[in-house]
């Protein structure tokens, strides 16, 4: 389960810098509005400590991180939905994505042009949220075209689906029409899965990324309080991030000369490997390892999980045939040293299909196809 983030944002906010640095592949990032037009896509090792420290102890062939993949599209202007700049056809390529990042422009810098020629964080955001409402709106709308053919229908299945989503759609139009996301219209777990299929843009989570100075990353400015101040009525998270510095950052060679690089600039941690855990947090991914001589390994798997499902992330043939698995925790091995060890202080479990996988357990999955 490689899961993916899509990144939007008004033109020239820095989306392909935070790309580019984010995942080191290359991406044109330059002073001018509609600098990307082709997608860029990029995927990141998830840097965890666990995995390297499990080395430690464990000694394999290859150390495998788990990954996300980050999309960086165009960026959207007022009236997008209508063809303004280069339109909202590229949306299309983050309709698959597990969650969006939205990167808004928080720093002073008359050298860097805005396209609405003011930094203004608030106006910036509902713009981006407007174009992204009304780009559902048009999905739901053709959906809703088709409903009333589709109740009439003979096939039953058709015809009652078809009743149960009358009343979910048109609750959204008239959200969607008012520009508020799908994520906070109210409706049941169950309209929402009854909509998954349209892959509705403001129906993911997402993340408001400030782009900002340097010298704002230790102490908020007043851009980033605005955006805070909103994103708790949204129920979104924020985050600032110099895209500046993490270009620097990323431009470096060795690990030692980043964190040289960020105990001079006093920040503790690059912010994008913030970024790569809050999108775990966001999406309620937790992560497990398998551990042997040939791989050490992580994995994604969604917070409460049975066993059998977080063994479907390996391969599908270990969910249908799960018989057990055995688990014990990482802090475990750090503790004790060795599997053996481990065995022997009794924390060495076998589990059966009901077990809820927690994070940072490794596991042994024994199946049978
Ligand atoms: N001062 C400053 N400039 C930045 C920062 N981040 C990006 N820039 C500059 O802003 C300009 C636009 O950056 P891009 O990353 O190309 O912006 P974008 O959002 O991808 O733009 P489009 O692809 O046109 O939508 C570039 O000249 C970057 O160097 C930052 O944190 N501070
Ligand atoms: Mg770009």
């Amino acid at each position: 389960m490689a899961i993916n983030c899509g990144i939007v944002g008004l033109p020239n906010v820095g989306k392909s810098t935070i790309f580019q640095a984010l995942t080191s592949a290359p991406a044109e990032a330059a002073n001018y509005p509609f600098c990307t037009i082709e997608p860029n896509v990029g995927i990141v090792n998830v840097q965890d400590t666990r995995l390297y420290k499990i080395t430690e102890f464990i000694k394999p062939q290859k150390i495998i991180p788990t990954v996300v993949e980050f999309v960086d599209i165009a960026g959207l202007v007022k009236g997008a939905s209508k063809g303004e700049g280069l339109g909202n056809q590229f949306l299309g390529h983050i309709r698959q994505v597990n969650a969006t990042i939205h990167v808004v422009r928080c720093f002073d810098d008359s050298d860097i042009i805005h396209v609405n020629g003011k930094i203004d964080p608030m106006d910036d955001i509902g713009t981006i949220n407007i174009e992204l409402a009304l780009a559902d709106l048009e999905v739901v709308l053709k959906k809703l075209e088709n409903i009333p053919k589709q109740i009439k229908s003979n096939n039953k299945e058709i015809s009652s689906k078809a009743k149960i989503l009358l009343p979910i759609l048109e609750k959204l139009v008239v959200k969607l029409e008012e520009g508020v996301p799908a994520r906070l219209v109210d409706l049941t777990d169950e309209d929402r899965e009854d909509v998954s299929e349209l892959n509705l843009i403001t129906m993911k989570p997402s993340l408001y990324l400030c782009n900002v100075d340097e010298d704002c990353l230790s102490e908020e400015n007043e851009y980033v309080k605005t955006v805070k101040e909103y994103a708790s009525k949204d129920g979104s998270q924020v985050l600032s991030i110099c895209g500046k510095l993490e270009s620097e950052i990323a431009g470096l060679d060795s690990v030692e000369e980043k964190a040289e690089f960020l105990e001079a600039a006093g920040i503790e941690n690059s912010g994008l490997d913030t970024l790569t855990h809050v999108a775990y947090q966001m999406l309620g991914l937790k992560t497990f390892f398998t551990a042997g001589e040939k791989e050490v390994r992580a994995w994604t798997f969604k917070a409460g999980s049975k066993a059998p499902q977080a063994a479907g992330v390996i391969h599908t043939d270990f969910e249908r045939g799960f018989i057990k698995a055995e688990v014990y925790a990482c802090t475990d091995l750090f503790e004790f040293g060795s599997e053996a060890q481990i065995k022997e202080k009794g924390k060495f479990r076998v589990e059966g299909k009901e077990y809820i996988v927690k994070d940072g357990d490794v596991m042994h999955f024994r199946f049978n196809v």
